[in-house]
């Protein structure tokens, strides 16, 4: 360990929990080498999902989105590792699952519905800062 170890916030999205692929997801983490450090199972209200979407209030997905978000449980994770916020970004993949690399968990695990907001089966904090207000919000 050393400073460099960063924490990240994952969240398996109802439709992973939905599907069964909770373990699955937290299956690649773990394989990956990063280390799974607390975990819960959310039913997130709207007052905690405006606070973790405020970048996207306004945009045409943002209510689907938070709607989506309500819709049954997520798995929320406090994940570690050096680099891991960079790291479970690309383990997740590109944001359209139908764009997103073959490997990856959006790519082999995603597809488009057809609706207003991508279902996409997980969450991951974009950036150092972001994973500490994330983390804040949902391990608060
Ligand atoms: P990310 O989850 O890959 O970081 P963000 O841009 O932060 O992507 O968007 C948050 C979530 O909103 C996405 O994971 C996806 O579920 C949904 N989303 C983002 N952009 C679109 C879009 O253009 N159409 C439909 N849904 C979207
Ligand atoms: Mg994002």
């Amino acid at each position: 360990m050393n400073d460099l170890v960063e924490e990240t916030l994952v969240l398996v999205k109802p439709d992973g929990v939905a599907r069964s692929l909770t373990g699955e997801i937290l299956r690649r983490i773990e394989a990956k080498g990063y280390q799974l450090v607390d975990i819960r199972l959310v039913q997130a209200s709207r007052e905690l999902l405006a606070q973790h979407y405020e970048e996207h209030q306004g945009k045409p997905f943002y209510e689907p989105l938070v709607e989506f978000m309500e819709s049954g449980p997520v798995v929320a994770m406090r994940v570690a590792g050096n680099r891991v916020i960079e790291g479970f970004r690309m383990l997740a993949g590109a944001t359209d699952p139908t764009l997103a690399a073959p490997g990856t968990i959006r790519g082999d695990l995603g597809r488009d519905w057809g609706l207003a907001v991508q279902q996409n089966l997980v969450h991951g904090s974009d950036s150092p800062e972001s994973a500490a207000r994330e983390l804040s919000l949902w391990f608060a």
